[in-house]
């Protein structure tokens, strides 16, 4: 959806309410039982995650943020004649406004295309970039890969496409590989991605940011069940679930899980759910995979762009790598 035309946000509330039934029912009798993160992000699962970026123990965004205030001026001197950037999953647009603002060479003004499937995530990164001088800001209501079609029907000459803030560690490596491949087929030659992508470090490390002294991971992680008691019907207890993060070492990534407690029912007459939980019997409801930095080159180039830059901040394992598609 295009922003400039100021046409209300079509609301999604019906259908998405019944594909989150569907997806809990098909997820949960999984084995093992099994969550998809993409619904951690309603408006209370968004805010934790903003409180998550702001924790001393999680570091992916401050290092992402040092990388692209150090490094946005040479991400547009190598990227001569950008005209369009495209971000899907734009947060609240504060990782890209710092690429703009670094950027004392680009092209302006400059269309930006935002990619979200939350119209409020939408307003409040539009609102972050419209504070930058010479964007016109764009906004696609819509899954990465439509609102990606959509914004590069628009476009004149040269895109980057950005993908920040490690949201490919969410993707398990064929996932990864799948979605760069798609926008590898809707970008031309010469057009490029931006990836953040957050590194293998310490066991110590990478379980503290997930599951952290304060405890707004696992707020954010059992928000889960809040939201399929408020939105399905069930009637979970929270207080009987634990959350847990465990490395998985030999496939580089941390996973989040639910914990019962207790012998659990999960009943959701309308989703035709009734699910029984033994005591210990864990849901999965993430995965966080980790790279090393030749892992993102190989990647990258099996999907056809070609790492031209990576910059690396040592002090808390991050990748910004820079790829033209060829
Ligand atoms: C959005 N994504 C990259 C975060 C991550 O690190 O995997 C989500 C998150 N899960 C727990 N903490 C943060």
């Amino acid at each position: 959806m295009d922003s400039r035309t100021e046409k209300p946000f079509v609301s999604l509330a019906h259908t998405s309410l019944e594909q989150f039934a569907a997806d809990v029912r098909y997820y949960l009798s999984l084995t093992p039982r099994q969550l998809p993160s993409r619904y951690f992000y309603d408006d209370l699962g968004s805010a934790l995650f903003e409180a998550i970026c702001r924790l001393p123990w999680y570091t992916i965004t401050r290092a992402e943020t040092r990388l692209l205030a150090a490094h946005g001026d040479d991400v547009f001197r190598r990227l001569p004649s950008l005209t369009h950037v495209v971000e899907l999953g734009p947060g609240n647009g504060e990782k890209l406004r710092t690429l703009l603002e670094a950027a004392s060479r680009r092209q302006k003004p400059m269309d930006v295309h935002l990619v979200d499937v939350s119209p409020s995530a939408l307003a409040i990164a539009a609102q972050t970039i419209g504070s930058v001088g010479d964007v016109r800001v764009i906004m696609h209501q819509a899954t990465y890969d439509a609102g990606l079609r959509e914004a590069l029907t628009q476009r004149t000459g040269r895109t980057l496409v950005a993908f920040l803030g490690s949201n490919i560690g969410n993707f398990d490596p064929p996932g990864a590989s799948a979605f760069l491949q798609n926008i590898r087929a809707s970008v031309k030659n010469g057009d490029a991605v931006l990836l953040g992508v957050d590194l293998v470090k310490s066991t110590e490390r990478l379980l503290v940011a997930y599951d952290d002294p304060l405890r707004i991971t696992a707020a954010f992680n059992r928000n889960l069940l809040l939201r399929m008691n408020r939105d399905l019907g069930a009637s979970i207890d929270l207080d009987e679930f634990l959350h847990r993060a465990v490395w998985n070492a030999e496939q580089r990534r941390v996973e989040m899980h639910l914990v019962a407690r207790s012998a659990q029912t999960i009943e959701i007459p309308r989703a035709h759910v009734e699910e029984h939980l033994q005591a210990g019997e864990t849901i999965w409801t993430e995965s966080s995979y980790k790279y090393v930095p030749a892992q993102i080159d190989d990647l990258l180039e099996s999907c056809r762009f070609n790492p031209t830059a990576q910059w690396i901040d040592r002090d808390d394992g991050f990748a910004l790598t820079i790829a033209e598609a060829f």
